[in-house]
């Protein structure tokens, strides 16, 4: 553990915890930038950005279909269930606290997370190019589907935020950030904006930030505190270390 002594509060009232990948390995769901991860085993100019799509449509669709498969298989882990349990007690205490996760997958929910946002889509859910509309998905998704709403032929995509595309909720994000009084960041690499980014932003708040990762991230730096091992395991201690704060 590391304390930069920004000033650890005794007590919270706003509270922004932000999720990646490193939140649902252990579920088995896959990192991207790890060694073997998922950047390693497709590139995500084909699989993650509009070009990627509009170019191999198909390609884009079995890589979705497969992760959604491997969704079906998965369930919450240690990590998901500490959240939720904080989500609660965060009530009870009459503090706020918002979940933002950059993750697609349904982990979070699962695990009875409520008060939670995907910034970066949901795996589970297709939204139509032509007419916009949005609507759950738990099936493979294939080129030549129609869309249920208008009826255009292959017009459905992943409900997922690609690269070049903004993500979801930022303005709910920002407020919440400029109120913030502790922001938590748990197994993301720091390398992806704008959610790379809060940590700037719940500092300027006066925010206490903490970082729990397997390993140092890009930007370990700028928290005022690192505690370092596995999720399942750092985040149930944190939520029992932050429970008794919020009891006190
Ligand atoms: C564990 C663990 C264990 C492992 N326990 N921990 C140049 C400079 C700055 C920014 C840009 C730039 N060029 C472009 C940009 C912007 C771009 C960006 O950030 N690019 C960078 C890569 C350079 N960002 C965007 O385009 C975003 N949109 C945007 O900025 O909009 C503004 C705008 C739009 C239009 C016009 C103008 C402005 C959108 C980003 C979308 C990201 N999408 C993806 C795919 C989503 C769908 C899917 O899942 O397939 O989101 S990419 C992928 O990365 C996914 C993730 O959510 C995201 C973050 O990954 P994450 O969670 O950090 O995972 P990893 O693998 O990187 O890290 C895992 C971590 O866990 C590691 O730290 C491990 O140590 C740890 N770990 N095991 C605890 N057991």
């Amino acid at each position: 553990m590391r304390d930069r002594g920004q000033g650890v509060r005794k007590s919270f009232r706003n509270i922004i915890v932000l999720t990646g990948a490193g939140v649902s390995a252990e579920s088995g769901m896959g990192t991207f930038r790890d060694k073997d991860g998922i950047w390693t085993q497709h590139s995500l100019e084909d699989v993650a950005t509009p070009e990627g799509f509009a170019r191999n449509p198909r390609l884009v669709h079995d890589f979705y279909n497969a992760r959604r498969r491997s969704l079906r298989e998965a369930a919450p882990n240690a990590a998901h269930t500490a959240l939720a349990r904080l989500e609660r007690m965060a009530g009870q205490a009459g503090a706020a606290l918002l979940l933002v996760t950059q993750n697609v997958d349904n982990l979070h929910e699962k695990a009875g997370s409520r008060s939670l946002l995907h910034m970066h889509g949901e795996l589970e859910k297709v939204m139509c190019a032509s007419c916009g509309i949005k609507g759950p998905w738990d099936e493979d998704l294939f080129t030549g589907t129609e869309c249920w709403s208008c009826g255009a032929v292959g017009s459905l995509r992943p409900d997922v935020v690609w690269f070049g595309e903004m993500p979801y909720g930022m303005d709910m994000i920002h407020d919440r950030l400029s109120a913030c009084d502790l922001f938590v960041s748990i197994g993301t690499s720091g390398e992806v904006y704008p959610a790379a980014g809060f940590v700037e932003e719940a500092r300027m708040s006066g925010a206490h930030t903490i970082e729990l990762n397997l390993e140092p991230s890009a930007n370990a730096r700028v928290f005022g505190e690192g505690r370092y091992g596995p999720a399942s395991q750092v985040v149930s201690e944190w939520v029992e270390d932050i429970g008794q704060r919020l009891r006190a």
